[in-house]
């Protein structure tokens, strides 16, 4: 079973070989590239408003195998990404979604809660999963299921779902698509309409396409450098 590759490797003594592909560049270079980097990330806003355009399959792909390059606790690669294109699922996920929303908008969010979400101007309505033409619906594993039914242990698997799914993001930024993190609360209903197994729980959706022509974002601003490094 494909899933079960890396049970081989338990307990066994570790192989080494010469790091691949490292590359050095000359300190100039690197700091023009660490500069340009930011710069692009820079460009990158949740979007709200997606175009039903579509996107080739193997552009998302391409994605996926960028974020499955992410570092994970004891190399146990803990993620699943459900990728939804089928209109049919899309409308049940945002059918239970908006039911979600509508609890949470409506009864669950704190006062405070719902201060903190004004200057973004979301609401209960989420016509974009039914418009994008991909949600990625992105599960922890929380343990692992040995091929006789035992559960395997894995190790930070938040932790490396959350690195992976920023690596994620990144990538379909990089490749030109826009994104949005989409997380109703709770999410269980992704299990049964995706019809995942027990041992992997919902982390967040993201929505992924082009961003409609009359896109808006709000007007919101992160933090400089100062506020958020020390340098001791
Ligand atoms: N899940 C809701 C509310 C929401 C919560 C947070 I925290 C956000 O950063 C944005 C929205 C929604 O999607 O509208």
């Amino acid at each position: 079973m494909v899933e079960d590759w890396n049970l081989t490797l338990m307990g066994t003594e570790p192989v080494f070989v010469p790091l691949p592909g490292f590359r050095e560049y000359p300190e100039d270079v690197m700091v023009g590239h660490a500069a340009d980097f930011y710069a692009d990330m820079a460009r990158r806003r949740t979007v709200r408003q997606f175009s039903d355009r579509p996107v080739p399959r193997k552009l998302i792909e391409n994605c996926l195998r960028a974020a499955s390059t992410a570092p994970s606790g004891a190399n146990m690669q803990p993620w699943k990404f459900v990728v939804v294109s089928d209109p049919a699922l899309k409308k049940q996920i945002r059918g239970k979604a908006e039911d979600e929303e509508h609890e949470f908008y409506t009864r669950r969010a704190t006062p405070e809660w719902l201060a903190a979400l004004e200057p973004l101007g979301t609401d209960e309505r989420k016509p974009y999963l039914e418009t994008a033409p991909y949600l990625i619906a992105i599960f922890v594993e929380r343990f692992g299921m040995l091929p006789d039914g035992r559960k395997m242990k894995y190790y930070y698997t938040v932790e490396s779902v959350g690195i992976a799914t920023g690596m994620l993001i990144t990538a379909i930024h990089h490749a030109g698509l826009a994104s949005l993190t989409h997380t109703p609360s709770p999410m269980g209903f992704l299990n049964e309409i995706l019809d995942r197994p027990d041992n992997e729980r919902p982390f967040l959706i993201l929505v992924v396409g082009y961003p409609a022509a009359e896109a808006v974002v709000p007007k919101i601003r992160k933090k400089g450098l100062d506020e958020i490094s020390i340098f001791l």
